[in-house]
C-alpha cells in the first residue's frame, strides 16, 4: 500500500515475476496516483483518498487468462462490491467499463506481458481497477467529468478507503476462487446480466472497424452471436469486439 505513486498498474508490471513480491494474487494498492492510466493512454483521474486504486498480479491458468474472462472477473467483482456498498446494481459497459445511472463509477485496465519477465506456462496480467469512493457530482463536473458517479454520490454516505477496499478485494478473492473452481459459466453469467443486453437489438462495432446490427441471441467468453434482420446468424469472438450498444 503505498501513499502516492504514478500508476499501480506500472508499479505492479515492474515487480519482479519471479519474486515473492511479484507473485501470483499480490495487490499494489495506492491513496493516490499522479499519472493514472486508462485504456490507450487516456487518463483515470483521482484524488488522494477519493478512489479505491489497485492493481492484482495474477498468473492465471491458461483457460483463465484471456482478457475477456479476467476483465468479466474483475468487473463481475467491483459490481458485487458497488451493490455491498452503495446499494445499487452497476451495469457493465463493454468491455471494461462499470455505470451506475449510466454514470461511470469504475475503469478497469488489464495489461498482459507488460515489463515482467514471464514464469514459465504462465503469462502474467495485472488487472488495474479504479473505483470512485468519494467524489461528489461538483467534483466531477469540475474535472471535466460529467458522467463519473461514485459510491458516496449513489448512496450518500462517505466511504472509508480501507474498508471499502476491503469489501472490493473480498468479492475479487470469492470470484477468482470460483473461476478456479472451475465454475467459469457461474461468473460468465454474472457478467452477462450486468452487461445485460441479450435479446435486445444491438450494434457491434469491431476492431476493424466495421459494425454488425441485429438481436443479440447469446453472448459468452466464447462469443456473440448476432441475428441479423434476414435471421442469419453472424458469431464474433469477444477479442474482435470494440463496443456494443443497445440501439
Ligand atoms: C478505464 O480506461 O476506464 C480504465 C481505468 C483503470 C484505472 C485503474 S486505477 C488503478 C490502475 N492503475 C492505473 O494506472 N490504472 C488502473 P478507459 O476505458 O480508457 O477510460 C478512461 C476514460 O474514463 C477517460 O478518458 C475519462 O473520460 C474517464 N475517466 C477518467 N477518470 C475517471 C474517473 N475517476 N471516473 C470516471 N471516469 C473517468
Amino acid at each position: 500500500m503505498f501513499d502516492e505513486l504514478d500508476s499501480t498498474n506500472t508499479v505492479a508490471a515492474g515487480l519482479r515475476a519471479g519474486g515473492e513480491a511479484g507473485g501470483d494474487g499480490v495487490v499494489v494498492l495506492a491513496r493516490h496516483q499522479t499519472a493514472g492510466r486508462g485504456r490507450f493512454g487516456r487518463v483515470w483521474r483521482s484524488r488522494p483518498g477519493g478512489s479505491a486504486l489497485l492493481s492484482v498480479i495474477l498468473t492465471a491458468p491458461p483457460a483463465l487468462r484471456r482478457p475477456v474472462v479476467l476483465t468479466a472477473w474483475a468487473a463481475v467483482a467491483v459490481g458485487a462490491a458497488v451493490r455491498q456498498l452503495a446499494g445499487v446494481e452497476a451495469r457493465i459497459k463493454w468491455p471494461n467499463d462499470l455505470l451506475v445511472r449510466g454514470k461511470k463509477i469504475s475503469g478497469i485496465l488489464i495489461e498482459q506481458g507488460a515489463g515482467g519477465e514471464a514464469v514459465p506456462d504462465r503469462v502474467r496480467t495485472v488487472v488495474g481497477i479504479g473505483v470512485n469512493l468519494n467524489q461528489a457530482p461538483e467534483e466531477f463536473a469540475a474535472a471535466g467529468l460529467p458522467d463519473a458517479t461514485s459510491v458516496a454520490a449513489e448512496c450518500g454516505s462517505p466511504q472509508d478507503l480501507r474498508a471499502a477496499v476491503g469489501v472490493l478485494l473480498s468479492h475479487l478473492d470469492a470470484e477468482y476462487a470460483r473461476l478456479l473452481a472451475g465454475e467459469r459459466a457461474a461468473v460468465e453469467a454474472d457478467w452477462k446480466g450486468r452487461v445485460g443486453l441479450l435479446g435486445r437489438q444491438v450494434e457491434v462495432e469491431l476492431a476493424d472497424g466495421s459494425r454488425v446490427a441485429g438481436r443479440l441471441r447469446e453472448m459468452g467468453f466464447d462469443g456473440l452471436e448476432v441475428e441479423l434482420s434476414a435471421g442469419a446468424v453472424r458469431r464474433v469472438a469477444p477479442e474482435a469486439v470494440e463496443h456494443v450498444r443497445a440501439v
